[in-house]
């Protein structure tokens, strides 16, 4: 990789939080900066250098990253998440806690519901500095805790180096597994040595699901078809309870999970719905600002940086850090609920 030798210059389109907190004084005290793992300033900014229309652009290496390169990430995180470095993350995974009734119980908006938590294993880099026998460690490490599962999340483990292309493609399609060569994660150097290391475990309902070794080791994955968030909250809480006892997951008072994109600190959860929203959607301004309102993103149907496709969009809470699971949960549904009496009112 080349070294940098001056500040980057961001186009005019570029509205990354890097190329807004990159300034000069922040390069010249970073720029000659690495971890113990080697990960340096060039490797955790690539991202965002290489795809200008990157939301955050900076990546870790390591758990270390964020102390090394704190002068970049710090007002990154408070951008994103509204959070300082004098907070405390808090942590509340408990189903009993959530008030959250299926929004739509007639199943006209809601298509579907999944709710995701990254996680990393403490004793080893994260993705974008992990050598490639470390990520055959996770995998392995990661297969024998999911042997473990009992009952209805007990499932199999399908690797990705072998799976068939029209197989993989349709478990693609079917928004189960992430999609190969995305080029965010490539110019973080986590596509490298693809697709070794990499796979998917499900159960064979295909409500329970983990990815290892995408953009964090670990995704899991608890979703089905409509409205009902508790349900979804609930398998996952207790699975990710059952693994949390079989794997030792990185983590600090101050930043909660640590995960390889800024964004998904803290609780690392992203909680979405799949939902029809035809009238709404033909009015952006005002579908984005009740969004913003109730702090939702609003992303296409197959996920970050794709396009929606008719008037279907995937709601999700946009905080994960410096709130708990349970607050970002009660912020989808109580967004999700505005939006559909919204579009009721056209
Ligand atoms: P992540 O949520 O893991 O950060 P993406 O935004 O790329 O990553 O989404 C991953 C996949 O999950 C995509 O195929 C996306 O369409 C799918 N997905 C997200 N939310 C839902 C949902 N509520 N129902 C069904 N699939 C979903
Ligand atoms: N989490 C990550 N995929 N994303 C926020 C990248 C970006 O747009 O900067």
């Amino acid at each position: 990789m080349n070294k940098l030798n001056e500040l980057p210059i961001f186009t005019d389109g570029s509205d990354s939080l890097l190329s807004k907190h990159l300034t000069k004084a922040v390069f010249a005290e970073l720029r000659g900066k690495q971890t113990r793992n080697g990960f340096d300033l060039q490797q955790a900014i690539n991202s965002g250098l290489k795809n200008p229309d990157s939301s955050i652009g900076v990546y870790a290496g390591d758990k270390a990253s964020y102390n090394t390169f704190a002068a970049l990430f710090d007002p990154i995180i408070e951008s994103y998440h509204g959070f300082i470095k004098t907070d405390k993350h808090q942590s509340n995974f408990e189903p009993n806690d959530l008030d959250a009734l299926n929004p739509d119980p007639d199943n006209n908006y809601i298509i579907s519901t999944r709710i995701r938590v990254a996680r990393n294993l403490s004793a080893l880099p994260l993705g974008p500095a992990i050598s490639a026998r470390q990520r055959k460690i996770v995998e392995r490490l990661v297969i024998v805790a999911l042997s473990k599962l009992q009952g209805k999340l007990a499932g199999t483990y399908y690797p990705l180096q072998g799976m068939i292309g029209a197989v993989r493609l349709k478990l693609v399609e079917d928004h189960f597994l992430f999609k190969a060569g995305d080029r965010f994660l490539e110019a973080a150097g986590l596509n490298r040595d693809w697709p070794e290391g990499r796979g998917l475990f499900h159960n064979d309902e295909k409500t329970f699901l983990v990815w290892i070794n995408e953009e964090d080791q670990l995704r899991m994955i608890s979703m089905q078809m409509g409205g009902d968030i508790k349900a979804v909250f609930s398998r996952l809480s207790i699975a990710v309870a059952e693994l949390e006892t079989a794997l030792m997951f990185s983590k600090s008072d101050h930043l909660g999970y640590i995960t390889s994109c800024p964004s998904n600190l803290g609780t690392a959860m992203r909680a979405s719905v799949h939902i029809k929203l035809p009238r709404l959607s033909k009015n952006m301004p005002e579908f984005e600002k009740i969004a913003k309102q109730y702090q939702l993103q609003i992303r296409g149907i197959h996920g970050e940086h794709s396009e929606s496709q008719g008037s279907t969009y995937d709601i999700s809470n946009r905080r994960r850090l410096g709130v708990t699971e349970v607050e970002c949960v009660q912020a989808l549904h109580a967004g999700v609920l505005a939006l559909i009496n919204r579009e009721k009112l056209f």
